[in-house]
């Protein structure tokens, strides 16, 4: 372009007096304007100054050591808190770390924007070879529910107003937002730039579901005998707390959170059905999904997870095109979810019918009977520890915290912590998502400290903990109220495999035999401690939580426990041809 900075030269006195403004300052006073107090990022050309100059104009700037964990702390910020988290990146290799996040973030409907420095058009178009060279935008593109591109100070406003409004509006999801680096320099009348800003004005508008589509719904579920509700972590984004609790109440159905809406009614209300789950899902006749999508992780609503018994699905969602994406849906609620369990309540009148009681006592047994069978495995004292001795103590030290937020990742680490570990708030557990992806862990963390305010506390399987282990530092640098806890048997799923091909070399999946991950922190002036007991790790958590310091333990786990790929192995194909 003509470039702003030569077109607003001042040519007389009475010009040279003008106030002007740049890009960067745009950048910085756009997203002010739009309430954005944290960036998540890793600095370097063209993005140091930005760095610099948000800090010094009060937005709240983390400094990561690899973008990737900058990225995810992004996408749960979005999550948290309903606001896109911001990441900001350098170009080519800062914007492909940052990629997967991004991706994961737009997998998982959190909103979250990606900015990225890139290199100069003109030569990227040209394949000239610039510093960083990479048409960033065309490879975000596929990857998120929208891509922008801004060239001109002018359009920055708008540029940040349309990333904001594409994270969070509808289904939310992860936007890229591509800034080359001869904008942050270019220069605009001051005066003109504050008018080019833009505050996004109801950014996730209402939408209010039909009331033929409501009354459907409620016509599909009175008339269920074995009626079940899903929650999904839709439904613990929306924050509608108050009426989801209200809805799930009065209607008296059983209801089974996934793992992230976890604790949107507390594991221990007696509608829980968490420890009923293969009974309900097979056994149910009608099943109303509330933020929940039927992808893998409910077996895409048919086959033998969800039994003979025909099923009726009632489905609210914000997405349109989810319904009839597996299975049909009987009664689709197209709408955001406060508006839609709002809606449903109002329309459910006083004299709604209590649910079944022969499936609800049924439900109640089933549960009562799996947590009894469970119960007594969390007294486990053996050493080395098995994941359930350990789990005994983390799901105790959540009941004495419930307002602590729990980081999970790994296999068995995470599907057996899942289990055991009842939660009893909203949006309090965070963990690997639509993608099973390990290295949210650190990222996670951090973000959870910095948007919450509350302790966090990690379980990590010692594979899942060094995908982002690096960000102990970052821990340590900010002073964050984080516990991270290793599960460290020695390995992916366990310690124990043997090259088979009889090298020197060890198994796949096998780590360095007992490591001390707990030295790592104290590298960066955090707490180490190596728990052996049970009695040990209580120890060692209640003085993290009480304390509030950067705390890593390394809880040492027979390295024969665990099973191959958790609870998810039928997922894992193996050659049935022996050589
Ligand atoms: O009803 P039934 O009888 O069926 O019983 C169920 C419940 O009713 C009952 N239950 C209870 N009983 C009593 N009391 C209570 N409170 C209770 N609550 C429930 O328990 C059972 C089970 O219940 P659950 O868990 O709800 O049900 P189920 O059947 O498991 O649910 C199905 C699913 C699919 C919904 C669930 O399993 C699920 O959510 N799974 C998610 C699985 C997942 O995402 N796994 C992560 C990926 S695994 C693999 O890919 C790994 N990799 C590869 C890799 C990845 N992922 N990413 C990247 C970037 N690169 C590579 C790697 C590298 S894992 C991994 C590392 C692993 O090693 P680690 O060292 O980190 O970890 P360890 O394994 O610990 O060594
Ligand atoms: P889970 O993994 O917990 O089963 P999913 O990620 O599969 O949950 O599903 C979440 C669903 O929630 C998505 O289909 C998404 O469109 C929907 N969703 C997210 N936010 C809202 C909202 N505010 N209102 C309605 N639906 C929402
Ligand atoms: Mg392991």
């Amino acid at each position: 372009m003509a470039d702003a900075a030569t077109a607003m030269k001042p040519a007389t006195a009475v010009e040279a007096e003008r106030e002007l403004t740049d890009g960067f300052h745009l950048v910085i006073e756009a997203l002010k304007l739009n309430g954005v107090k944290t960036i998540y990022n890793v600095p370097g050309i063209p993005i140091t100054d930005l760095g610099r100059m948000c800090q010094a104009a009060g937005i709240r700037v983390l400094s990561f050591r690899h973008e990737q964990n900058a990225g995810y702390a992004a996408s749960i910020a979005g999550f948290l808190t309903k606001q896109p988290g911001i990441c900001l990146t350098v170009s080519a290799p800062g914007f492909l770390n940052g990629l997967t996040a991004l991706a994961h973030a737009t997998t998982n409907c959190f909103p979250m924007i990606l900015i990225s420095g890139s290199s100069e058009r003109e030569v990227v178009d040209l394949q000239q070879g610039d510093y960083e060279e990479m048409d960033q935008l065309a490879i975000a593109k596929p990857l998120c529910k929208a891509a922008y591109r801004v060239l001109h100070a002018q359009d920055i406003g708008i540029g940040i107003a349309r990333a904001i409004r594409a994270a969070v509006s509808g289904r939310p999801g992860g936007v890229y937002l591509d800034l080359p680096a001869k904008l942050f320099a270019q220069v605009m009348d001051a005066e003109a730039g504050k008018k080019s800003l833009v505050k996004v004005i109801d950014a996730a508008p209402a939408q209010i579901p039909a009331t033929a589509a409501v009354r459907r719904a409620l016509d599909v579920l009175a008339g269920a005998k074995r009626p079940l509700i899903i929650l999904g972590k839709g439904a613990a984004y929306a924050q509608a707390d108050e009426a989801i609790r209200a809805f799930v109440e009065k209607s008296g159905v059983p209801f089974l959170p996934m793992s992230m809406a976890k604790g949107l009614l507390p594991d221990t209300h007696p509608q829980c059905a968490g420890a009923a789950r293969s009974t309900v899902l097979k056994e149910s006749d009608v099943v109303m999904l509330i933020g929940a999508r039927l992808n893998w992780l409910l077996s895409h609503g048919k086959g033998k997870t969800w039994g003979e018994a025909p099923k009726k699905f009632i489905q609210i969602d914000i997405e349109p095109k989810e319904m009839d994406s597996n299975v049909d849906i009987a009664a689709p609620v197209v709408g955001d979810i406060g508006s839609c369990v709002t809606a449903l309540l109002s329309a459910m009148g006083d004299k709604w019918p209590a649910a079944p009681a022969d499936w609800t006592g049924a439900v109640a047994k089933k549960r009562e009977e799996n947590i009894a069978k469970m119960a007594p495995r969390f007294m486990s004292n053996a050493v080395p520890m098995d994941y359930y001795g350990a789990l005994g103590v983390l799901r105790q030290a959540v009941k004495n915290h419930p307002d602590a937020i729990l980081v999970n990742e790994g296999a068995n680490a995470l599907d057996l912590t899942r289990g055991a570990v009842d939660m009893y708030e909203p949006r309090k557990r965070i963990d690997v998502g639509t993608w099973g992806v390990m290295g949210i862990g650190m990222g996670y963390a951090i973000a959870a400290a910095v948007e919450t305010g509350k302790p966090v506390l990690a379980i990590e399987g010692d594979s899942a903990f060094g995908f982002s282990g690096m960000e102990v530092e970052t821990i340590c640098r900010y002073g964050l109220p984080v516990c991270i806890v290793i599960l460290n048997n020695d390995g992916i799923y366990r310690g124990t495999d043997v090259n088979r091909g009889g090298g020197s070399d060890p198994a796949t999946t096998v780590f360095v035999k007992g490591a001390r991950y707990d030295k790592m922190i104290e590298a960066f002036g955090g707490t180490g401690v190596n728990a052996t007991t049970p009695d040990e790790l209580r120890r060692a958590v209640a003085d993290a939580i009480a304390s509030g310091q950067p705390t890593l333990i390394n809880a040492v786990i027979d390295p024969a426990a665990g099973s191959e790929s958790g609870r998810i192995g039928n997922l894992n194909p193996q050659s049935k041809i022996k050589k």
